[in-house]
């Protein structure tokens, strides 16, 4: 696939995922407790055989440049790269992104020396397993000029989506985020997925144009767009050959905290919809050299832990406990995401910590934590008793977010012993 060169969309200001972006770029967010979001686009590139990527991004590009640069590294005898664009003031440029073909329309100029036949276009957070070599095939196949890859949706879903219709698998119209009128919008999806009730055929943002018409389309005919749902795409299909790819695999949009926990979670299931168990469609990350968790006295149900990590506590049910996580004796930790930490303390660490009355690095004994999200190198102390849940109102805090009932203890929190929310 030496013709396509990818975009991946890292994501405007990302209030979203507040407040696991307060530091950190989109992209950069941990995710299965050892991966970044970035690793789903650019594994599912690597493993369709594309390896020129630019990953754009607004703002907090440290932790994101960081793993990128330690993660990425290809043999000096191809041209493959993963570069990070990151939003910036140029001459006849003095704003941040506007929007997705914004986006892409300033970093045009960095991919132009690049030669490449289409730009494969993606969003940073998704995740999904899809193989790229069919949607380019396809794209060729029908001669396509732009090609969007779709999938079937309920009606609870379509108005989140750009939504559309073929005929002879070319969109034919097509309109973001749908408020009303839905019932206008029902596409034949097929007789397994109308049985499933996902009558509708959504955009999944991930787009391939030929190269020249992009470039044409951002700088000249389109100047002005912001985005591509919005302006390129529904302005697009009158006038060249837009062809629809329908996808009917796992695909989850996770750019909210909801979502972005209950598919985090969901990886504990028997048989999870999204597979990091694959032979040929590995996700890759940063390789760090972490010693096995050590495990003593624990319960544990529906668990994924990760490496480097040492847990006493009593019970972990349908959980993800992340890189390097140390927790106490008689801990209980349920349907939560710990993302773990960035670094052991030593034993030196430990006992200057307990002398200053700092709880150590991880979770200490005899808590309950529930619901929750605790984000890299938090310190919780003994007994504390986080219990996320409808009866919270959402709200921000100096120590904790709460959003849709999932509290977000934020990175690095020190929370003392008896803390109780
Ligand atoms: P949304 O996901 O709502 O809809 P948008 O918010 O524009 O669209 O984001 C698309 C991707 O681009 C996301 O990964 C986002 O983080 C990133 N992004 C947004 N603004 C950015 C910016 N200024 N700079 C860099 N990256 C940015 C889109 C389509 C719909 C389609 C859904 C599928 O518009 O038609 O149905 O994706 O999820
Ligand atoms: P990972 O990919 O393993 O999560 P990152 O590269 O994102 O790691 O982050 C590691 C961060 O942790 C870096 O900023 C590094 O400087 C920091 N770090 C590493 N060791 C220590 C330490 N002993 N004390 C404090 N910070 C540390």
């Amino acid at each position: 696939m030496k013709e396509v060169l990818s975009v991946i969309l890292g994501g405007g200001a990302g209030t979203r995922l507040y407040p696991l972006t307060a530091t950190r770029s989109k992209p950069a967010v941990p995710i299965a407790g050892k991966y970044r979001l970035v690793d789903i686009p650019i594994s599912n590139c690597l493993n369709s055989g594309i390896s020129r990527m630019f990953v754009l991004t607004m703002y907090n590009s440290a932790s994101l440049n960081r793993h990128i640069k330690n993660t990425y590294h290809f043999s000096a005898f191809s041209n493959a790269f993963v570069d990070i664009l990151a939003a910036e003031q140029t001459p006849d440029n003095f704003t941040w992104f506007q929007g997705t073909a914004d986006a892409v329309r300033q970093g045009l100029r960095h991919l132009e020396p690049f030669p490449a036949d289409y730009i494969l276009i993606l969003s940073g957070d998704q995740l999904y397993q899809l193989d790229f070599v069919r949607m380019v095939e396809e794209h060729k196949q029908k001669g396509a000029d732009i090609t969007v890859a779709t999938i079937p949706v309920t009606e609870k879903e379509a108005s989140d989506f750009g939504i559309l219709k073929i005929t002879d698998g070319m969109i034919t119209s097509f309109t973001e985020k749908p408020k009303s009128g839905l019932e206008n919008w029902v596409s034949d999806t097929g007789e397994e997925m109308r049985s499933k009730g996902r009558n509708y055929l959504a955009s999944m943002g991930i787009y391939i144009f030929n190269r020249n018409l992009l470039f044409d389309l951002l700088q000249k005919e389109y100047a002005e767009a912001t985005d591509f749902g919005k302006n390129i795409i529904p302005d697009s299909i009158q006038k060249y050959k837009v062809a629809s790819f329908q996808y009917e695999g796992y695909w989850e949009d996770i750019g909210n905290i909801r979502a972005f926990y209950e598919a985090n979670l969901a990886l504990t299931d028997d048989l999870p919809a999204f597979n990091l168990f694959d032979n040929s469609k590995a996700i890759y990350t940063r390789a760090r050299m972490l010693p096995p968790a050590k495990i003593s006295g624990t319960h544990l149900d529906k668990a994924i832990i990760a490496e480097g990590s040492i847990i006493n506590a009593s019970r972990i049910e349908h959980s993800i406990v992340g890189i390097r996580s140390r927790i106490g004796h008689e801990t209980v930790i349920l349907d939560s995401y710990l993302m773990g930490n960035d670094y052991f303390e030593t034993l030196e660490d430990i006992a200057h910590d307990q002398q200053h009355g700092l709880p150590i690095l991880g979770i200490g004994s005899r808590c309950h934590i529930q619901n929750a999200i605790i984000d890299k190198d938090c310190r919780i102390g003994d007994d504390v008793r986080i219990m996320g849940g409808a009866h919270l109102e959402d709200g921000d805090h100096a120590l904790y977010t709460i959003k849709d009932g999932i509290v977000v203890i934020k990175k690095g929190a020190v929370l003392p012993n008896g803390f109780t929310l």
